[in-house]
């Protein structure tokens, strides 16, 4: 039995699947390409059995056919973030041991060192679709893993996050159901391809549905809007961080420009925030200048989509709607039992299309669940009239910047690998531009350039790890059982 996702290409083959920077490309053109990719990572094999592939590539279409190609030979996707440095890489390869690292040219040789040290062949994009014979391919069967993710916690490094083809296959229906995503659909990507967002709620939803999926290499707010205005763009999914971009790209453009965009943006059916709260006045101010109330939804790469305001009916500001279909979500406190209607708890989900497991890591999957299957969040929220409100992290040291999910003790760990650094703590300041702004506070045991600092985790960190502020502090505030408060650290920096 075929996996539907790839069953369905058959009912759309000529229609457009991805217009890329590399050209526009049908799902005949998916179908075949993927085919030829597949039996090349299968080299003679019936099926990967799931051995890991990591992919270095740029989103677009040699992204997509290099994430169909593994899927289609039985291996388990690894997606690399193309904006980090080699010791990131490094860690990803560590981690998820993957037989082989596809990389585009243009990124190979941010790989190619940590991968030959681990023994791990590099192939370049050019090599796995250019054209060639495809032989039979594995039946798959939606129990088998088929994605690995990276994600920040709170106990030590990212962790792998693996979904089966039957988790996807969940969070895709859900959300084509919920947003009423068709074949007509033409969505247009600026998001990374490392994540759930760009990956599930963007690719694999449009692919599933026979739509069009626009890919923009890296975020441009003018390219954005001036995309808009052609007229065919249907929906755009985005952060908060991005929708701020582009209201300042709208204030800093002229009069014209301004009506043209305002013009162009109602051609659009639907656009989706989320990954990080949504502030209220970034809310409003979209609705003035493009007529769209943004549809706010709540999710995580462990569950997909969990909450969402509805596609019909009231979007309520500063809340994520209710469960999306075949999502079940609930409450709790402390200690697992259900909290009253109208106080706050810890959202816990359950459903087809919650994660399986952490990589390798048994004991932190277990943790992660109740003993009756849910899966604990770590997100506080409250029930207001039918809508859940967000009320932030039970962990101070997991923060979101720009999207992304960042743990406060990895940064201090690498930070605490510097000579002068006899301690330091790491926190989320609240910021416009951001939603949280990293900062670190440090006490230095002797002479320390904070620039100095910055470099050091720029060299073993993402890019969005790397503290804005750094400020070096006599003390660390403390309470009387001398741990760090971290409230009191982030009022140094407010
Ligand atoms: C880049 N920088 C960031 C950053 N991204 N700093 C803080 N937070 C971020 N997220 C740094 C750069 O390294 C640079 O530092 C400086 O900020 C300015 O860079 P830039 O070129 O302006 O940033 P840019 O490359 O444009 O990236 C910003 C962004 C990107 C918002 C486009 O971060 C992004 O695409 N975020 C989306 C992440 C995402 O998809 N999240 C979904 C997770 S899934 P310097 O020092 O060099 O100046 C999930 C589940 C769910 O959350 O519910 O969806
Ligand atoms: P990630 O691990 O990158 O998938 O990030 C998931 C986290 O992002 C969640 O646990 C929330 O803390 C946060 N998040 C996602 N969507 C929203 C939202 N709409 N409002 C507030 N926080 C959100």
């Amino acid at each position: 039995m075929a996996l539907s996702l790839f069953s369905r290409v058959q009912t759309h083959a000529d229609r457009l699947a991805v217009a890329a920077p590399e050209g526009v490309f049908t799902y005949h053109d998916l179908r075949e390409t993927s085919a030829v990719a597949a039996t090349r990572l299968l080299a003679g094999r019936d099926d990967m059995e799931e051995a890991r592939v990591g992919f270095l590539v740029p989103p677009g279409w040699e992204w997509v056919a290099t994430q169909w190609g593994i899927w289609r030979a039985g291996g388990v996707a690894v997606p690399m973030a193309v904006s980090h440095p080699p010791a990131e890489l490094a860690y990803v390869l560590d981690d998820a041991e993957p037989e082989v690292v596809v990389a585009h040219p243009a990124m190979a040789d941010r790989v190619a060192a940590a991968a030959s040290e681990r023994g791990i062949a590099v192939l370049s994009t050019p090599a796995l679709l250019q054209s060639g014979p495809s032989g039979l391919l594995p039946d798959l069967t939606p129990d088998r893993r088929g994605m690995m993710l990276y994600t920040s916690g709170t106990t030590g490094r990212p962790k792998g996050v693996v979904t089966t083809h039957g988790n996807i296959e969940a969070q895709v229906r859900s959300l084509v159901e919920a947003w009423g995503w068709s074949k007509d659909d033409h969505i247009l990507l600026t998001l990374p391809l490392h994540h759930v967002h760009g990956i599930v709620n963007v690719v694999t939803c449009a692919l599933w549905s026979g739509a069009v999926c626009q890919v923009l290499t890296k975020f441009d707010a003018e390219e954005v809007w001036s995309r808009w205005t052609r007229g065919d763009v249907t929906l755009y999914m985005a952060v908060p961080t991005l929708y701020r971009r582009l209201v300042e790209a709208w204030e800093r453009a002229d009069e014209s420009t301004r009506k043209r965009w305002s013009v162009g943006a109602r051609h659009v059916r639907l656009m989706v925030s989320g990954s990080a709260a949504l502030p209220v006045p970034t809310l409003e101010r979209w609705e003035e200048i493009t007529g769209h109330r943004l549809l706010e939804r709540y999710g995580m790469t462990e569950i997909g989509m969990g909450l969402s305001n509805p596609l019909v009916g009231e979007r309520r500001p500063g809340h994520v709607g209710s469960p999306l279909p075949g999502v079940e979500v609930r409450l709790m406190d402390d200690g697992d039992a259900p909290v009253p209607d109208g106080l706050s708890g810890q959202i816990q989900v359950r459903g087809p299309g919650v994660f399986s497991e952490y990589w390798r890591r048994r004991e932190a999957t277990a943790e992660a669940f109740t003993p009756d299957g849910w899966f604990r969040t770590g997100d506080r929220a409250v029930v207001e009239d039918g809508a859940y409100r967000i009320l932030g992290r039970e962990s101070v040291d997991i923060l979101k910047t720009g999207g992304e999910k960042v743990s406060a003790l990895e940064i201090e760990d690498v930070l605490r690998t510097h000579p002068s650094v006899v301690d330091c703590a790491v926190v989320g300041v609240p910021d416009d531009e951001w939603g949280e702004r990293v900062c670190a506070a440090v006490v230095a045991g002797g002479d320390v350039d904070t620039e100095e600092l910055r470099a050091l985790a720029r060299e073993r960190l993402a890019p969005y790890k790397v503290p804005k502020d750094v400020l070096v502090v006599p003390d660390l505030p403390r309470n009387s059982m001398g741990k760090v408060t971290k409230p009191a650290v982030r009022e140094l920096f407010e």
